[in-house]
């Protein structure tokens, strides 16, 4: 499902220098990674050439020393074929943006995703509220190139940039009655037309959770990047989690706030339709959505004549670092 740049984004709906910075500033981007190269280390940023017409997201000033000096985690990455950037930057799902596939990129190239702040609330010693920059800046970014599985029966392979979740929650020392965490989206009308009462389609904001051994896995990663660069906003910008063990759902974009509670939170697509969407959404083959088949997915791109299908493992096949997580516990009944 390739879309041609001009689709993307009509002139009358961006603002250049701001929105997203072109093939000059990528270059930029690439040279220092050409330095790092040299002195032996690899870098997220140094093989993507993906056509010089796509946008490019730089980020705001801060993180650029962080996305230059950015590594692979080869531990926890996957050596599968990447999708294509074009279909990871161009068929997303952000209801805040609208219900189609292309809403979002289309919508959200104004979203304004720096300064930006976190609240962090509940059962942890350092509560309060923070820049973002503060928060990130002191954490090496790592690349990780992780499947993502939408429970919409379609998968990628998406190359991100960010921190292991972990490494962020321990710094505001949750008590020991912290049992989960819970995520929250910026609710934002003005800027997210899908939250506006007409066509809401959620309860609003978004809301997730994890339990905190799930958060605390290594596994778990909050993204600031993808493909080497800033994370576009229809991507979930300027952080977003990433679970690749559970269906794309549970990981929530654009966070504004995380909270340590003693209790299970409520998450948005559980609470819209409880049948259809369980708090752990561990992805699993064996397990059926009352509208789609979980045995198998369309790896992305993939089109009717040649649609890719491949079959989905157990927690998207990261069932040795996490299938521990569950031991004991009826996965058909905690879906
Ligand atoms: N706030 C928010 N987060 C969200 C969503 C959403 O609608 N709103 N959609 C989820 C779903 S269903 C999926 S599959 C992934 C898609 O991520 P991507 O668009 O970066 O591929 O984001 C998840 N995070
Ligand atoms: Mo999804």
């Amino acid at each position: 499902m390739l879309i041609k740049k001009a689709e993307l984004i009509k002139s009358s709906e961006i603002t250049p220098e701001s929105i997203y910075k072109q093939r000059r500033l990528f270059m930029q981007g690439l040279a220092g990674t050409a330095a790092l190269l040299s002195a032996g280390m690899a870098s997220a940023l140094s093989k993507y050439d993906f056509d010089e017409d796509w946008p490019v997201y730089a980020g705001p000033d801060w993180m650029q020393p962080s996305i230059k000096a950015a590594q692979r985690n080869s531990n926890f990455s996957s050596n599968e074929k990447l999708t294509p950037y074009p279909d990871v930057i161009l068929h997303n799902n952000f209801y805040e943006f609208g219900l189609g596939k292309q809403d979002p990129s289309r919508k959200a190239q104004q979203f304004k995703t720096d300064p930006w702040a976190i609240e962090i609330e509940g059962e942890a010693e350092k509560v309060g509220k923070f820049a973002l920059e503060n928060l990130i800046k002191p954490h090496k970014f790592e690349e990780r190139i992780y499947r993502l599985r939408c429970v919409e029966a379609w998968s990628m392979v998406i190359p991100w940039l960010g921190i292991p979740l972990a490494d962020l929650l321990k710094q505001f020392k949750p008590t020991s009655k912290a049992k989960y965490v819970e995520f929250t989206t910026l609710y934002d009308p003005q800027q997210m037309p899908g939250q506006k009462a007409l066509f809401s389609s959620l309860d609003w904001p978004y809301v997730e959770g994890l339990r905190i051994d799930e958060a605390m896995n290594p596994l778990s990663f909050l993204a600031t990047g993808v493909y080497g660069q800033a994370l576009p906003p229809q991507n979930g910008a300027p952080l977003r989690l990433v679970v690749p063990w559970k269906y794309g759902f549970k990981s929530i974009k654009s966070i504004v706030k995380i909270r340590f509670t003693e209790t299970m939170p409520r998450s948005t697509w559980n609470l819209t339709a409880p049948k259809e969407y369980g708090f752990f959404a561990n992805v699993n083959p064996e397990v059926d959505h009352p509208r789609w088949t979980q045995a198998s997915e369309r790896r992305l791109p993939s089109s009717l004549f040649s649609p890719n299908r491949i079959e989905t493992l157990p927690f998207n096949g990261y069932a040795e670092e996490v299938a521990h997580l569950y031991a004991g516990m009826d996965l058909r009944k905690w879906f």
